[in-house]
């Protein structure tokens, strides 16, 4: 992808373990390449369809003087969600911090870290059964978009479904949305179990019903089986309750265990289970 590059930027700071370190303060080399793509601001000549290199050369080295932390990894990590959320044309960043006067006392060109931090799209299932079930859904897309590391993209309709259940219970409001963040997949997970939670979710029995159920059913290409999380979400493929809304935001996105797209496996689930509506 295009990038623009910012190589070496010199700025002082005060981060280290060493108290000496934070007093007295030491010089740092920050280099930064900021994916995005640079087509329209090529064609254009346009300054407001790219990003100014000098405000986020101002932008790194507020944050390198403005702040002491220990390691370089944490101005490494603020340096790069800083960038990242400074345009919403920025996909991804590099960044690497350079500090060649580290104290280890063995003759070196310089130390560093160098990490690469990108905004990432998941697909997440909607789902609730108890009181004011729409309520409880558009609060929680509300509350997911004004969170400063999720981009709501696209939200399906929210489609009224039969419950897949042996547990007697309402009829369920089903939906999916696709959102670009800045988390990882388990502090997504953590982020969503919050909204359930302010939701008043109570876990008594599997599959009971719930005033909100928020699933992670893609993040990216990733396939993650952890005690906690597995991604894509393991059953996914069964339900129409998924597959219909997601058919509706993402009908070409390939499952990345069965390679199949979402249009496919409501193909298949079709055929394997015509009584699902889909
Ligand atoms: N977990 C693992 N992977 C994931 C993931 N990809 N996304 C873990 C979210 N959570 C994941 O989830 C149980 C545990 O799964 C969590 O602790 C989490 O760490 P839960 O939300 O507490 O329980 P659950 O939702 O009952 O379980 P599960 O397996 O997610 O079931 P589903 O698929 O959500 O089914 N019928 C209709 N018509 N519509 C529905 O929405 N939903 C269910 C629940 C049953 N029948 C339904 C519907
Ligand atoms: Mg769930």
């Amino acid at each position: 992808m295009d990038k623009i590059f910012i190589d070496k930027l010199q700025v002082f700071g005060r981060h280290g373990v060493l108290s000496e370190e934070n007093s007295l303060g030491q010089m740092f080399y920050i280099s930064a390449e900021i994916r995005l793509s640079l087509k329209n601001a090529g064609t254009s000549d346009a300054l407001e369809n790219t990003v100014n290199y000098s405000e986020c050369c101002h932008l790194i080295k507020d944050i390198c003087e403005q702040n002491t932390f220990k390691l370089i990894e944490t101005l490494a990590e603020k340096t790069a969600d800083a960038l990242l959320k400074f345009s919403p044309l920025i996909r991804s960043v590099r960044v690497r911090i350079d500090k060649p006067s580290a104290p280890i006392g063995l003759p070196l060109e310089s130390v560093g870290a160098e990490i690469e931090r990108a905004w990432k799209t998941a697909y997440i299932a909607l789902g609730s059964n108890m009181g004011d079930k729409r309520k409880y859904i558009e609060d929680a897309v509300k509350a997911i978009d004004a969170d400063e590391n999720c981009r709501v993209l696209r939200v399906s309709d929210l489609i009224v479904t039969t419950p897949v259940s042996d547990i007697p219970q309402d009829d369920y409001l089903n939906g999916c949305m696709a959102a670009e963040t800045l988390y990882t997949p388990i502090e997504l997970l953590d982020r969503l179990n919050v909204e359930e939670a302010a939701a008043d979710r109570k876990r008594t029995v599997k599959w009971g019903p719930r005033t909100l159920d928020l699933d992670i059913i893609f993040y990216e290409d990733e396939i993650i089986q952890t005690d906690r999380l597995t991604v894509p979400h393991p059953l996914m493929h069964k339900r129409g309750f998924v597959l219909d809304p997601l058919m509706q935001i993402a009908p070409y996105k390939k499952h990345p265990v069965f390679g199949k797209t979402v249009s496919e496996l409501a193909e298949d689930l079709k055929k394997t289970s015509p009584e699902i509506n889909l």
